[in-house]
Formats: C-alpha cells, structure tokens, sequence
C-alpha cells in the first residue's frame, strides 16, 4: 500500500458524532497498551500519526484517520488497564459494541494480542461481538520482538488455545521490525476489496 495521505479526521465516543459513512473502514481493537496505536503508526509509515503511550488507558476515544482519501483507519479504546476510573471502564463496552454494531462503512477489525499474554475475558467478549456483528476479523499477534525465536509457537499456543482461533488465522508482528507488515497490508486490502458494494470495480 502506498500511502500518499494520512490525516487525523476526529475523535467520537457515540454515534452523532462519527465522521459520514463515505470511505471503507478498518478499525483496531485489543487491550490497553498492546501495541494499537504502533501498529497504526508502522502501517502508515508515520511516526506519530496516532499518539502511542506508555501510560496505558489513556485514550478513551474512537478516533478516526482518512489515508490516501480512500479508505478510514480507526483506533477504537483499549480495555482492561486497572487504573482508568470505574465510570470510563463502564462506558468502554458500550462504546465498542455500539460501534460494531451499527457502523455501516466497517469492513473488519484488526484484533491485536500481545504475544506475552493470555487473552482474558475482554478479549473474548470482544471476539463474540465480531461474531454477532459478522465482522471481518483479522487476528494479529503483535510485539514478537520480545521473544526469542524459538519460543514463539509456544507463546502462540494459548492465545490460538483460549481465542478458538486457527493457528494459520493469526499475523505475527513487531512494531520494531516491522515484520509483519506487508502482509497485514494485504489482509487489510483483501477486507477493503472483497466487501466493496456491487458495480464498483477497481478502474
Ligand atoms: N518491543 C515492542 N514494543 C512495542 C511494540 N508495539 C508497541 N510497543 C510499545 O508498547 C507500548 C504501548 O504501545 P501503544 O501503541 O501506545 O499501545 P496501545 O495502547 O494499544 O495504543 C509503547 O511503549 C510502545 O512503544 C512492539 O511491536 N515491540
Ligand atoms: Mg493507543
């Protein structure tokens, strides 16, 4: 993918205030700190289109990102960081499924794990809202940086284990290296392409 544009569109917490429907979109979901907006970041080739942090819990927003003027890329809220306050915990799972549920230009969901991690509950809940939306879902594995090679299959194997997830359905990725990348790209552009509306062609 080349990218010629990337541009903050704006920040939403409920429905009135989404950006039009116009242009396809893809947004990323995972917990708090995972590696969202990195891996935003590395997609677009930017170093901080999409503010990352080491302080996780912060952005609480679905915020929206216009590239190239073709398609939107969506930075959806983390969950599960311990520290937010109980009313901003309470308002995350509305929010999403809300989300999810009704926005109509959506193609899929980039869903993040991180390989040090067991997926928990807000992980599954998360997977059963794709599935009772239909989303697309595009499972990645990010951060393999932090593991050595040879312990990554079984690093990977309670995450396929707990998600109920095929092995051969996960991308593996590192922010650092960049790995991963190009393929990601082109599972975004196969979500893109495929769930285009009828008599739209690519000339
Ligand atoms: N080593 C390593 N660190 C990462 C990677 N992706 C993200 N991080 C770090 O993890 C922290 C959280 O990243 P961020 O993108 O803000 O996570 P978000 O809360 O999901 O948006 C930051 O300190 C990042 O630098 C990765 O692939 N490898
Ligand atoms: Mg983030």
């Amino acid at each position: 993918m080349k990218i010629v544009s990337a541009e903050f569109i704006k920040s939403a917490t409920r429905p009135g205030n989404y950006p039009p429907n116009e242009l396809p979109e893809i947004a990323f979901a995972g917990r708090s700190n995972v590696g969202k907006s990195s891996l935003i970041n590395v997609l677009v080739n930017r170093k901080s289109l999409v503010r990352t942090s080491s302080t996780p819990g912060r952005t609480q927003l679905i915020n929206f990102f216009n590239i190239n003027g073709e398609f939107s890329l969506v930075d959806l809220p983390g969950y599960g960081f311990a520290k937010v306050p109980l009313a901003v915990k309470k308002s995350w799972g509305p929010m999403i499924r809300n989300y999810l549920e009704i926005r109509e230009s959506l193609r899929g969901v980039i869903f993040i794990f991180d390989i040090r991690r067991v997926p928990r509950e807000e992980d599954l809940r998360m997977l059963d809202w794709l599935e009772e939306f239909a989303v697309p879902t595009i499972p990645v594995i990010t951060k393999i940086d932090k593991i050595k090679k040879s312990q990554l299959e079984k690093q990977i194997k309670p995450i396929v284990a707990e998600t109920g997830l095929p092995r051969d359905a996960f991308t593996l990725f590192s922010a650092t290296t960049r790995e991963g990348k190009d393929e990601i790209w082109e599972r975004i552009e196969a979500a893109l392409d495929v769930n285009k509306p009828e008599g739209v062609t690519n000339q």
